[in-house]
């Protein structure tokens, strides 16, 4: 007989996920490291052209954060998205040729790695400006917000976007506004080269209460942790609460900027 999963971490509570649950984000985690894999082969290969910006590690704040969503529900990305669109819905077949820069890709090959998007599964895009996909992440959560639906948006961004005008702008204007997105920091502590130390002093924490918003800490290798915080933030969000920043640490071997063609 087959023995069900056992789950041992702080993730999980009475009720939250079962057997089948905890299979499928595993699944879900597995695919992106594959796809992860295979996309630096082919990078390797020359077969993908420009910059790739892997999220190896980061895989369980990427499947946790996107549980709760929706096709309704928005999220807006990084230069390291892959992860993340992934686990919004997009298919593995025409992202890899997206990023191959072919006509069969998700935005027929205009894109690439750094700005493949389909609004239509609620992604709106990766993005290779690092912080402008916390403006988008406002505009969208603005039009939820009027659409009055319950419909939320992840704004998922790098520590790098901490010391932006952009950043200041897009959480300042959520929190006045009272928008239902959620800012979700993959803080690895370095921009390319740069430790955080360099570029502000603030934690995140002290961050999120100088702009008036709730902050919660996650463990980001814990996909349930991260899953069941987050269904708690969306579903405030849905009730019409206001914005929050979440923050899972990611893993220090995802710092790299862009995999190497030759290693
Ligand atoms: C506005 C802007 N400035 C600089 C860059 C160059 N750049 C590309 S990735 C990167 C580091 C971003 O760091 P972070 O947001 O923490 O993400 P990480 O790569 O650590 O996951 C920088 C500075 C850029 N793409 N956009
Ligand atoms: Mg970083």
């Amino acid at each position: 007989m087959t023995q069900a999963p056992q789950y041992t971490g702080t993730g999980t509570g009475t009720g939250f996920v079962d057997a089948e649950q905890l299979l499928e984000m595993y699944r879900r985690m597995r695919r992106i490291r594959r796809f992860e894999e295979r996309a630096s082969e082919l990078y390797k290969a020359t077969e993908i052209p420009g910059f790739l910006h892997l999220s190896i590690g980061q895989e369980a704040s990427a499947v946790g954060a996107c549980w709760p969503l929706g096709a309704r529900d928005g999220i807006a990305s990084t230069h390291r998205g892959h992860g993340h669109v992934l686990a919004k819905g997009l298919d593995t077949a025409s992202m890899m040729a997206e990023l191959m820069g072919k006509e069969a890709g998700t935005c027929h090959g205009r894109g690439g790695s750094m700005h493949i998007a389909d609004p239509g599964l609620g992604i709106y895009g990766a993005n290779g400006i690092v912080g402008a996909g916390l403006h988008i992440a406002a505009g969208v959560a603005t039009a939820a917000k009027l659409r009055a639906a319950g419909d939320v948006v992840v704004a998922f961004f790098g520590d790098g976007a901490v010391a932006q005008g952009m950043f200041h702008e897009a959480v300042n204007l959520a929190a006045v506004w009272d928008l239902p997105v959620v800012f979700l920091c993959e803080n690895n502590h370095y921009s390319e080269f740069s430790p955080a130390a360099d570029q502000h002093r603030a934690p995140l924490s002290a961050r999120a209460a100088g702009y008036g918003i709730g902050y919660e800490h996650v463990d980001g290798n814990d996909v349930l942790e991260v899953a069941r915080t987050m269904t708690g933030q969306v579903e405030r969000l849905r009730q019409g609460g206001g914005p929050v920043l979440v923050e899972p640490p990611a893993a220090p071997s995802t710092t790299g900027t862009s995999t190497p063609r030759s290693t």
